[in-house]
């Protein structure tokens, strides 16, 4: 229940329609804990009833993507995207390739994608897409010709100043490469379409990493802002070695940081003493995988079956969780601050559900949610965007210069605005209310559309 009787109306508006998609409800839910600190102090959201319009995509596409696999067999998945808002600038979110793929999902991703763009202050709206096929197993040849199936209808949905898709899990350089490929052949027209893409035809350097590096640049600056103190030395956790996980470790020991616990999707291991960081960034970045080589090339370290166990084992002081959503739940927030951690900052999608981001709120955890601390992939996707349009590539240590100021001024903003409504250590409350305020008042500026 909230104190706005607006907000408590409007969720359960949401919840008659689509119950079912639980995902989506609870990124709502989280995102309306922070809007009840200003529904109230602002006539004009409900006035101009921002909240029911916010909550709802502006489109939804969905459709058969049917391919044949290396055997000749026809298969058929289901392909989407939800393009959630345009008000500050064309939609822009990544495709994600996974079993789990569903509306609900794509729902939550692009709400959240929204706040998440509006933060980096560069004009991208928010949207997201996918499909519920595993590129896992596949061949070459099967992902192309699923990706150019899937083109074949996405093609009349995006476009450079439109809809602008990217990567995700499961969507990398390779699948990026064959979409945009097919895209280029369907329109006859190279354009930015996608960020994502390689170097060799309009990537911006530093995408790769941007995700990555950004979050240990946002642990920076909380760190600076709250302790007075930085990343050397300090003992991290990082579930998920793809690539956001295998980035941030890099940068983590490129500070000085301590990578004490770090999970794949098959287990974990834990060296209090500190894990061998290049060991384990190049497996990641070869295979995705590491945990099990490691311990048979590791003296003394001990594999652990099963990612999950490692919020409960693993002693640290900041947690980054970089695997995918809904991964830590109340049950291991109280784990993880009895363990010692006194900081969490989300490299992935919501990682942790809403039970826990109020447990962190409310037991003096610091924490951080993935739309403020993981921005740094789309921004640099919004820097290709730029550099796409200007016809010209910029260095990687320009584009890193830029991704750290971006990282800066989005925790500024975030904490600017926590400070503003009375909770300076709330970074979720910022970032919902300082990402929504600029949507918002786009869409009062441009009228009911
Ligand atoms: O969740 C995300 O921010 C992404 N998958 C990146 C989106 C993008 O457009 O680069």
């Amino acid at each position: 229940m909230y104190k706005s009787e607006y907000l408590n109306r409007v969720l359960e508006e949401v919840k008659a329609k689509h119950g079912e998609q639980k995902e989506f409800i609870s990124a709502v839910e989280e995102f309306f804990d922070s809007m009840d600190f200003v529904v109230d102090k602002d006539p004009r959201i409900e006035k101009y009833s921002i909240i029911e319009r916010i909550v709802e995509p502006e489109r939804t596409v969905s459709f058969r993507v049917p391919w044949v696999d290396d055997s000749g067999k026809i298969r058929v998945n289901t392909g989407y995207r939800v393009q959630f808002n345009s008000a500050i600038g064309p939609y822009k979110g990544g495709m994600r390739f996974d079993k789990s793929v569903n509306l609900s999902i794509l729902k939550f991703l692009g709400f959240e994608q929204t706040f998440k763009n509006s933060l980096t202050g560069l004009p991208m709206g928010g949207g997201k897409g996918g499909a519920d096929f595993d590129p896992r197993g596949k061949s070459d040849a099967e992902v192309m010709r699923f990706c150019q199936s899937l083109m074949t209808e996405l093609f009349r949905h995006i476009g450079p100043n439109t809809d602008v898709p990217a990567g995700d899990l499961g969507v990398g350089a390779r699948e990026i490469g064959y979409m945009f490929g097919y895209y280029k052949k369907l329109r006859d027209e190279w354009s930015g379409t996608f960020t994502g893409k390689n170097f060799s035809y309009g990537g911006s350097l530093g995408r790769p990493e941007a995700t990555g590096y950004g979050l240990l640049y946002f642990v920076e600056e909380m760190l600076k802002e709250f302790k007075g103190s930085s990343v050397k030395g300090k003992k991290v956790i990082i579930s998920g070695s793809g690539k956001v996980g295998g980035m941030a470790a890099e940068k983590l020991h490129e500070l000085g940081g301590v990578l004490v616990g770090m999970s794949d999707i098959e287990g974990f291991v834990y060296d209090p003493n500190g894990l061998d960081v290049p060991y384990i960034v190049e497996k990641a970045k070869a295979k995705g995988m590491f945990s099990k080589d490691y311990a048979k090339d590791h003296k003394g370290v001990e594999w652990h079956e099963g990612p999950h166990g490692m919020w409960g084992v693993a002693k640290c002081e900041i947690a980054l969780p970089c695997a995918t959503q809904g991964e830590i739940h109340e049950e291991d927030a109280k784990l993880l601050k009895a363990n010692g951690c006194y900081m969490l900052v989300e490299g992935a999608n919501m990682p942790c559900d809403v039970e826990a981001i109020r447990y962190f709120n409310t037991n003096g955890v610091l924490f951080a949610p993935g739309k403020a601390s993981n921005a740094g992939g789309v921004a640099v996707s919004g820097l290709e965007m730029s550099q796409n349009a200007l016809h010209l590539s910029w260095t990687f240590e320009e584009v890193d210069a830029r991704l750290k100021q971006i990282m800066k001024d989005i925790f500024k903003k975030c904490h600017d605005t926590a400070v503003k409504y009375g909770q300076p250590t709330n970074i979720a409350l910022g970032a919902n209310i300082a990402g929504f305020e600029k949507v918002m008042d786009a869409m009062i500026a441009q009228g009911v559309c």
